[in-house]
């Protein structure tokens, strides 16, 4: 079979709210053609992330109920604790509520006003964690991950010529830690291979630099190297991924990926002195360190998560079923970015839409009109997200990439789903020139995709 069936049956099912197409008309109106500003209940199909999205298993539900909810050294705390240890094999464990809290502890502990930090591609809240530390977040992929169409296997891969140029510009003491984001959202969901994470250690340890991975998709990056890289044909996930992480210094992870649960998250590191500054922190402004503002019950079902996201008859099909939807779309020609990643499917708006200009937001035209075809509610990364204005200049700049993000909740649709997508996405992709851009009517000065309100453009 090219696309493996569900490798699990469903006990528990939540019904789909189904509306008609002039109620979704009145709904995108209201919502100012902003999708952010639609009531979940008003959506089928919902793919505006991957994150914190997942179906819990009976596995995981039944160990909700043996939380331990004891102020301090709760049991699930230490199961929890010897799970990440046992994957991840960093000496020291801190909990933390969602990912950016973790970025936010690492950042406000290491970096300082004027350091660089060097990655991939950065993930918006890393970014801004950095950034909130007056720090310099550099973005050093591989020239083929910012392009497309180009096909290749490791997309996500780091460029060790950007990357010691930054290391020879701004000097080594200027750099307090690198990242590596597996697999590298910002670029499509692309894997960062072996080869090239021992790569980049081996630079990072010419000149003393800790390294640290933006975990949350671990094991999806470890499939792809399992399925992609020479050697690894044979080797089990949680060896690569023991091998992974071996390279590194310490990690976040937003475990509403990875870990298939609805909040959670971690920070690691093998450094004692730092991990007893972060905690200083955590105890501040998260909890005390055997919970980091999660409920023992919540430790209990991550540490029962990541185990799960180890089985490979899980990966196949996750893999398996966005790459379907994205060869259902790409059999009839949609434009979308290629290989198809691990957790979402892109649409290409600049080529999907040639006639809507830029500064009309033809990604955002394009979740819209995804919404009133088939209820699909998707995300916009693209000028809505990303443009702002030249505070000099007052002109408007725009990104290079002009994309809808297709991501797929774990364990939540079946293939059906997927296929009802595809011939939505189908249908709009047939009347693409009769599809208008849009105007802001209304835009925040900060992070301004969340709550613009927008209209379409007179035809
Ligand atoms: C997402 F529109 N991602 O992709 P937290 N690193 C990486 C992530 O992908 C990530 C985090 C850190 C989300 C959720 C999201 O403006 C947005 O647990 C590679 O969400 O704090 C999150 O982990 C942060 C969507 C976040 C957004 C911010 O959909």
């Amino acid at each position: 079979m090219d696309y493996p069936m569900e490798p699990y049956k469903i006990k528990v099912v939540e019904p789909i709210p189904r509306t008609t197409r002039e109620e979704r008309r009145a709904v995108l109106e209201k919502a100012g053609y902003n999708l952010f500003n639609v009531p979940a209940e008003k959506v089928t199909i919902d793919l505006l992330t991957d994150s914190g999205t997942s179906a819990m298993s009976d596995n995981q539900w039944a160990g909700l109920m043996i939380g331990d909810e004891s102020y301090a050294g709760s049991r699930n705390y230490f199961r929890f604790e010897e799970t990440v240890r046992d994957i991840f094999g960093f000496r020291h464990v801190i909990p933390a509520h969602q990912g950016r809290v973790a970025e936010n502890l690492l950042f406000s502990t290491m970096v300082k006003q004027g350091d660089y930090v060097p990655n991939n591609i950065h993930f918006d809240t890393t970014r801004a964690n950095i950034e909130h530390n007056r720090g310099i977040a550099v973005d050093c992929v591989i020239d083929a991950g910012l392009h497309p169409r180009e096909e290749h296997p490791f997309k996500g891969n780091m460029d060790l010529g950007k990357l010691e140029a930054v290391i020879r510009r701004f000097g080594r003491d200027r750099i307090p830690l690198c990242l590596l984001t597996i697999t590298n959202n910002s670029g499509g969901g692309q894997p960062v291979s072996l080869e090239n994470i021992r790569a980049t250690r081996a630079l990072l340890d010419r000149y003393g630099i800790p390294l640290f991975f933006d975990a949350c998709r671990f094991a999806e990056n470890c499939y792809f190297i399992k399925m992609r890289e020479p050697g690894y044909a044979d080797r089990d996930i949680l060896s690569i991924a023991r091998e992974i992480f071996s390279l590194g210094d310490g990690c976040t992870m937003s475990a509403k990926k990875d870990g298939l649960v609805n909040i959670g998250g971690f920070l690691c590191t093998n450094d004692a002195a730092l991990a007893e500054r972060i905690t200083n922190l955590l105890i501040l402004v998260e909890g005390f360190p055997t919970y980091g503002g999660l409920a023992g019950r919540d430790l209990e079902a991550i540490a029962r998560g990541l185990r799960e996201v180890l089985d490979e008859d899980y990966l196949e099909f996750r893999i398996g079923q966005v790459r379907f939807l994205g060869n259902l779309l790409d059999a009839e020609g949609v434009p979308i970015l290629k290989p198809v990643g691990g957790h979402a499917v892109y649409l290409d708006a600049r080529s999907f839409l040639p006639g809507i200009p830029q500064h009309r937001f033809p990604a955002q035209a394009l979740t819209c009109e995804l919404y009133l075809e088939g209820g699909i509610r998707a995300v916009e990364i693209g000028g809505l997200m990303f443009g702002h204005r030249d505070p000099d200049t007052g002109a408007d700049v725009f990104p290079e990439l002009e994309m809808v993000r297709l991501a797929i909740p774990r364990r939540v649709y079946t293939t059906a789903h997927m296929q009802y997508v595809a011939e939505a996405i189908l249908s709009v992709f047939r009347r693409r020139d009769s599809i208008r851009g849009l105007e802001i009517l209304h835009e925040a000065p900060v992070l301004r995709h969340f709550t613009a309100r927008l209209r379409p453009v007179a035809a």
